[in-house]
């Protein structure tokens, strides 16, 4: 480990506000400025915890009868979280602008001399509330590229995966956890509802080279692109496990600590993938590279995927290293058989 990792690495049961603060020691030149952005994000998932663990109890869960930019029916849920996330990163200060998949357009949040932007999912998975399955929260931060003091522009958005300073989920399932990089490692916390703390609980996090797991919608198995189904017939061959909730964060959180690969692939209805680009792809790409694995679109890597708009779709293969790394061999050999032709 180096210096900074040995700093950083405190013992599983330290507050998540003490990492934090340990992780900003480890940093001569940091201003606190993200410290307190990570913390006013962990303040928004402990309210939305409390929120959606109410869910059956009080009318939040179902649709309110409106679409997001993507067009999908907005659930309750999905609006309290996004509401609780703009609240949240607009009174904490440090970020001048949202993009959030429940908005169309940028969130201004007033705070034009904050240094730092953030892309959000507030609640994927939203669908799967009324059942009772795991959802998550995915979230990305940039440094803003435009002057301080001025109205966020699109092109800090558009900065790239490679730009990201920090990147992070919270999945909302059978504990409550945040996980979390700024580029020196991914380490996750469990919510401990009675104290209200997030306690380190998963100390750099390492996904498995290998792994026996693999996710994806079997439901559009005719539209795979030829290299995933010869991939999935030799996970077959080899009896592995398909496991798939519909619920991205839970599905990637699973193959990250067991080892394992999630796709999404190019399928008839989403031609370039269902995922988004900027608040889903890029940062669980920059987290589960942190840990060891890899992250494609299929054709390239995903932190290098070049972004035009800020609700982009893109296809999403992630996970274990040789896993990934199988898949790319093979698309490799069918690109040159058809090359031969
Ligand atoms: P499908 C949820 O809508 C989501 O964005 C991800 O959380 C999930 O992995 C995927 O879509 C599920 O999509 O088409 O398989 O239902």
């Amino acid at each position: 480990m180096t210096f900074l990792d040995e700093t950083i690495a405190l013992p599983v049961g330290v507050t998540l506000d003490r990492f934090i603060k340990r992780n900003q020691d480890a940093f001569p030149f940091a201003t606190g400025e993200l410290s307190q952005l990570l913390r006013d994000i962990a303040i928004a998932a402990k309210i939305v915890n409390r929120e959606i663990n109410k869910a059956g109890l009080v009318d939040v869960t179902g649709a309110i009868g409106t679409s997001n930019v993507q067009g999908e029916m907005q659930q309750k849920l999905d609006m309290i979280a996004h509401i609780r996330f703009m609240r949240a990163l607009r009174n904490g200060g440090e970020v001048a602008g949202i993009v959030s998949e429940e908005e169309e357009n940028i969130v201004m949040t007033g705070n034009d001399d904050a240094r730092y932007v953030v892309a959000i999912d507030p609640l994927d998975g939203s669908s799967n509330i009324d059942v009772n399955v795991s959802i998550g929260t995915i979230f990305s931060i940039y440094r803003r590229l435009s002057p301080v003091g001025t109205k966020v522009p699109l092109d800090d958005f558009l900065q790239g995966g490679d730009a990201q300073v920090a990147a992070g989920y919270v999945l909302y399932g059978s504990s409550t956890v945040l996980v979390y990089t700024t580029g020196h490692g991914v380490n996750g916390f469990t919510y401990e509802s009675s104290l209200g703390e997030f306690f380190l609980s998963y100390p750099t996090i390492k996904i498995p080279e290998d792994g026996s797991i693999y996710s994806i919608n079997d439901g559009n198995a005719l539209d795979f692109p030829e290299p995933i189904s010869d991939y999935l017939d030799t996970c077959r061959t080899r009896r592995y496990s398909s496991r798939y909730i519909g619920s991205l964060v839970g599905d990637f959180h699973r193959n990250l600590l067991k080892g394992g690969i999630y796709f999404y692939p190019p399928t008839a209805k989403t031609p370039n993938g269902k995922l988004r680009l900027l608040y889903e792809c890029y940062p669980l790409a920059f987290i589960i590279e942190q840990a060891g694995g890899l992250a494609t679109d299929g054709k390239q890597r995903l932190m290098e995927v070049k972004i035009k708009n800020l609700h982009q779709r893109s296809a999403l293969c992630i996970g274990s290293t040789n896993m990934v790394k199988e898949v790319e061999k093979i698309t490799l050999q069918k690109a040159e058989m058809l090359a031969a032709k």
